[in-house]
């Protein structure tokens, strides 16, 4: 189902004539109402009266990550305080977190857009969802649980972690779908097939994002859950989840863009790249009160796709993102992201895609590490024939990432389970 066709099957002329209102709307809204915009505005020389269409917003300047721990807790506000009811916010890997304001009509905005993803994963009243995200400060729980009472479904509010009344519960209210991170709905899938409960579920659709995920991550969580993975995607300084999401034809996420305009962008030279260029995903919200961002760079990499997807939506679709700039590790010169290291451990039938990377520089020279978990049935005590998995794993990463990582064995079931977002790398490098 289509929540709202007449936005998200909208021709292309008709979606930049409403983009270029709402962009010259929120651009007077900062201009007037929040001072660090308003100067940043003054020092690259553009006013309000110079935004007149969608085009002109390369025109305005970036905001970033750093402007929002700059102007910590409320500087970027371009609303009263009074009139927001609530905040979220992320910690983020260092300093202060960042924090972000929202009004009634950004709530139900950010509810409109949730529901738009539930129903493209063809979700309704008639559901029951578990929501398996975070309540709190993090957007997971909150942006979900919203998303699912505005499409009218049954909500089980039970937040992140204790996996065995996650289980309980999704077998007493014979839950229909569940939201939380890919890497949390692999390990509820093996917790699931170790109690013996899993042919007693109802799942059939999962909701997850959060965290880069591969094809490969869904096809595995696919199998293992028996339902359909869906990806949705958000972040806490745009509005949360429900900023993207996929429809039945899964070829890329629909982004809301009546609400959040992207583009791309060199991550090196700030320039907007062309058309179906890969780059860094850049957000401007067009309808937030308390705290628009403008040009808001996110870090994420992928590449958009205008074409009309066969669903009916006319909505620019996004790759899935293949990771954060910050997130990729460079390795005796060589480009790594910890998502390639899942896709190939999730073709590799002796191994689990439970892995930890470790860098770090030793007389001059990287090192490379993976800790990996073996498949129970594959795991033994014999020096060889672990020696050949070690050596089987190096060859087929060294074929992918151009780099022989250093192989770590781990015992079936001795890694570390995520119940959030999932810690893949330690750069011991940028501690020294
Ligand atoms: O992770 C919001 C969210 C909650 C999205 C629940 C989806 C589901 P943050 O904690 O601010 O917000 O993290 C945002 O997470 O910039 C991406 O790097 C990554 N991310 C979020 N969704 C996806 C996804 C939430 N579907 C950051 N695929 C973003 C890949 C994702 N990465």
């Amino acid at each position: 189902m289509i929540w709202n066709p007449s936005v998200e099957c909208m021709d292309r002329e008709s979606m930049r004539k409403l983009q270029s209102e709402r962009l010259r709307k929120v651009v007077e809204r900062v201009y007037n109402n929040c001072e660090p915009y308003r100067k940043r505005m003054e020092e690259a020389g553009v006013t309000p009266e110079d935004i007149n269409s969608i085009d002109d917003i390369v025109k305005l300047p970036f905001t970033s990550k750093k402007d929002l721990r700059d102007y910590y807790p409320f500087g970027l506000l371009s609303a009263p305080k009074e009139e927001i009811i609530r905040i979220h916010a992320s910690s983020g890997t260092t300093g202060k977190p960042i924090v972000v304001g929202y009004t009634k009509n950004d709530i139900a905005n950010w509810n409109e857009a949730g529901a738009r993803c539930l129903s493209a994963f063809g979700l309704g009243k008639q559901d029951v969802i578990q929501v398996a995200y975070g309540y709190g400060l993090f957007t997971g729980g909150l942006g979900a649980h919203g998303a699912c009472e505005t499409i009218g479904a049954i909500t089980i509010p039970i937040s992140a972690g204790n996996t065995e009344k996650q289980m309980l519960m999704m077998h007493d209210l014979q839950a229909t779908a569940l939201a939380c991170t890919p890497s949390y709905a692999l390990y509820l899938a093996e917790s699931l097939e170790k109690s013996g409960l899993k042919d007693k579920m109802n799942l059939k659709v999962g909701i997850f994002g959060a965290e880069p995920w591969t094809e490969q991550m869904r096809k595995e969580i696919e199998t293992k859950l028996g339902i359909k993975a869906y990806d949705i995607y958000g972040l806490t300084e745009i509005s949360g989840p429900g900023v993207g999401h996929e429809c039945e034809c899964q070829c890329g996420t629909h982004i809301c863009e009546d609400l959040f305009f992207p583009e791309i962008i060199d991550p090196e030279t700030g320039e907007r790249l062309p058309d179906g260029s890969v780059g860094e995903l850049v957000f401007t919200t067009l309808t937030k009160e308390g705290m628009p961002l403008i040009r808001f760079r996110t870090r994420d990499l992928t590449r958009l796709i205008y074409d009309k997807c066969e669903c009916g939506r006319t909505s620019v679709r996004m790759e899935k993102i293949m990771g954060r700039s910050d997130d990729m590790l460079i390795i005796r010169g060589v480009n790594v992201f910890p998502s390639q290291v899942e896709a190939v451990l999730c073709e590799v039938e002796e191994f689990e895609p439970h892995f930890f990377i470790t860098v770090d520089r030793v007389n001059n020279t990287d090192t490379f590490d993976i800790k990996v978990e073996v498949k129970e049935q594959y795991y033994t005590d014999e020096i060889s024939g672990m020696v050949k998995l070690q050596k089987k794993l190096a060859a087929r990463l060294q074929s992918v990432i151009g780099l022989q990582p250093n192989i770590i064995l781990a015992e079936p079931r001795s890694m570390e389970r995520s119940q959030g977002k999932a810690k893949r790398a330690l750069d011991k490098r940028k501690l020294q």
